[in-house]
């Protein structure tokens, strides 16, 4: 039988490689660091990017992407929270964001005088980290009631984050997770992940990861 075979998904993650290369350059040269936020739903991303942003922002013009499936609330909770600048991106029903979809967004966020933007992508701990979003780092969340497991199920997540955060150890009495296997499990993925422990709702480790984030910007200059 004669039949072609089509690589669809490689070509698509070809082109959306390049097209984050492109969206990596422009930001550069608007001065803007930009980092993509993934985690799965809830993990508390809204909820650190607000702790991060409140104790960065005297140094550094910040802006928010939120990528949701639909709804603005996440959007809404920076702006009142934060002050900062937040636009609302919806995908349409997609479960991850793609380099084009992100160079779009930027086109309708008006990011000058901003050397700072953060993209909150789609809750989701597969997909997000197939699809380069042009961002100069990637930060994961992992949330204690999610388990310490989740670098084995979910490698590529794990891997493609230089920032790996344990989101919500306040509720550790109530979980069996293991931070010793869990920061094994990630530097299987990758060895130069940098992990970090954090409740944003009762403010422990949030301080730590935002003077890492300044220095990470400092260094990249
Ligand atoms: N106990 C505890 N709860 C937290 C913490 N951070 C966030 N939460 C709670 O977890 C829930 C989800 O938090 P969000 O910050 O909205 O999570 P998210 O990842 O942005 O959620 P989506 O955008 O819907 O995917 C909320 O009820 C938060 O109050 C934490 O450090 N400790
Ligand atoms: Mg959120
Ligand atoms: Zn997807």
């Amino acid at each position: 039988m004669d039949f072609k075979v089509v690589e669809v998904k490689e070509n698509i993650l070809i082109e959306n490689d390049k097209k984050a290369d492109e969206v990596r350059k422009k930001l550069k040269e608007k001065g803007i660091y930009f980092i993509n936020v993934m985690a799965s739903p809830g993990s508390g991303k809204t909820t650190l990017l607000v702790n991060i942003i409140n104790r960065l922002k005297s140094k550094y013009h910040i802006g928010v992407m939120e990528a949701d499936i639909d709804g603005d609330v996440d959007a809404e909770r920076i702006s009142k929270l934060t002050g900062v600048k937040s636009i609302q991106i919806h995908t349409s029903g997609a479960c991850h964001l793609t380099a084009q979809m992100v160079e779009d967004s930027f086109n309708h966020f008006d990011v000058d005088g901003l050397n700072l933007v953060f993209l909150e992508n789609i809750g989701n701990l597969v997909c997000p980290a197939e699809f380069d979003t042009g961002s100069n780092i990637n930060m994961m969340l992992l949330s204690v009631p999610e388990g310490h497991d989740k670098p084995l199920k979910y490698p590529l997540m794990f891997q493609v984050s230089k920032i790996a955060v344990i989101t919500k150890i306040d509720t550790l009495p109530v979980f069996d997770f293991d931070f010793d296997k869990c920061e094994e499990y990630i530097h299987q993925r990758n060895e130069n992940t940098k992990v970090f422990k954090v409740s944003a709702k009762d403010d422990i480790g949030v301080g730590e990861l935002a003077e890492y984030i300044d220095l990470l910007i400092k260094n990249s200059k």
